[in-house]
């Protein structure tokens, strides 16, 4: 990996760090309400799969805040979403789960396991016969491999050759419940082979995250069909703000927080380089607080908005 990538890499992986360190303060504090899905522990997945997949389009689940960031969205209106304010990047209307930019080609942010997995099925065959340069990646967890439309997508997807990674982050948990309890074997990949080739990477690695997208990405651009990525991970956090994380022991949480994928990043960088990249992150979180706290509510008037069509509906995909 070229020195600036790298140094983006770690950059946008601090970013997201100190983003949800910030988000999980002013949770506490009341600032920000709903839901609050922590992707702490997993910011090497998230940034480095958007960055070595920059030019398609993204479906993902809840946990998507550091992934909107690495895409290209920025900490305001990303801050502002999640205090529930006019400039937020959804208007303020969807929160923590319903980041949604269709300039950046993200499309959320989805609070039904695995419900936006058929929206990216159908993302990609438009992108396929509008015969599309880019293709489509969806990300979700090893809780939603267990949900029946996950191997519709995967049917779908396989026997009409589309352009989509399947990238599947597994964190082994479903909330508080391990997936293997409600699942014969761990690795999610198994689920997929029937339909597509796979590929399994360790998910703190954020180096090796990159590569492996990268060849997913080579593989649809050739028109070969779908692949799947298996990812294993780690969250450091409970599932939510309103889950303690009491299932798990702290011996198991020592070896999840010894694979920091930020410290594994850090030896790489110059010790100054790296430093000051900290310092901006840290910079710009502060600057993204200090906006969202100050940025006005959504008017009264605005209350139905968006409901229904009103003077024409724009398909989001152009
Ligand atoms: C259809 C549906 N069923 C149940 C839930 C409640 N729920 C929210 S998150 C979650 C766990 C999903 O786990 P996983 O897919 O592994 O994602 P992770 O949170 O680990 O990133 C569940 C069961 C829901 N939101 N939607
Ligand atoms: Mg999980």
């Amino acid at each position: 990996m070229e020195k600036l990538q790298l140094e983006t890499l770690y950059y946008t992986m601090v970013l997201g760090r100190q983003f949800e360190l910030a988000a999980k303060e002013h949770y506490m504090q009341g600032h920000i309400s709903g839901f609050l899905h922590l992707d702490i522990g997993q910011e090497g997945l998230s940034v480095a799969a958007m960055q070595a997949f920059a030019h398609g389009d993204v479906f993902t689940t809840y946990r998507e805040h550091v992934m909107a960031l690495a895409r290209g969205i920025s900490a305001k209106s990303i801050m502002d979403e999640l205090f529930g304010k006019a400039t937020g990047v959804s208007g303020g209307r969807g929160g923590s789960m319903h980041l949604f930019d269709p300039s950046h080609f993200f499309y959320g942010g989805d609070a039904i396991v695995g419900g936006h997995i058929p929206n990216a099925v159908g993302c990609a065959y438009a992108r396929k016969l509008q015969k599309a340069d880019n293709g489509v990646m969806v990300v979700f967890g090893d809780g939603a491999t267990n949900q029946g439309v996950f191997y519709e997508s995967l049917n779908n997807a396989a026997a009409q050759k589309l352009p989509l990674i399947f990238l599947c982050e597994n964190n082994e948990y479903a909330i508080g419940t391990h997936i293997g309890r409600v699942c014969p074997f761990t690795e999610m990949a198994k689920k997929a082979e029937p339909f597509m080739p796979t590929l399994s990477v360790d998910g703190m690695d954020a180096v090796a995250v990159y590569e492996t997208v990268t060849e997913a990405n080579d593989f649809i651009q050739k028109g070969h069909g779908p692949i799947f990525i298996e990812a294993h991970t780690c969250r450091f956090e409970g599932h939510s703000m309103s889950d303690a994380n009491r299932y798990r022991s702290p011996q198991e949480m020592d070896i999840c927080k010894d694979q920091d994928p930020i410290e594994k990043i850090k030896p790489l960088l110059d010790s100054q380089v790296e430093a000051n990249l900290t310092e901006k992150a840290k910079q710009e979180v502060a600057e993204a607080v200090e906006f969202a706290l100050k940025a006005p509510e959504p008017e009264l008037s605005t209350l139905t908005d968006h409901i229904f069509c009103q003077g024409g509906c724009h398909h989001a995909l152009s």
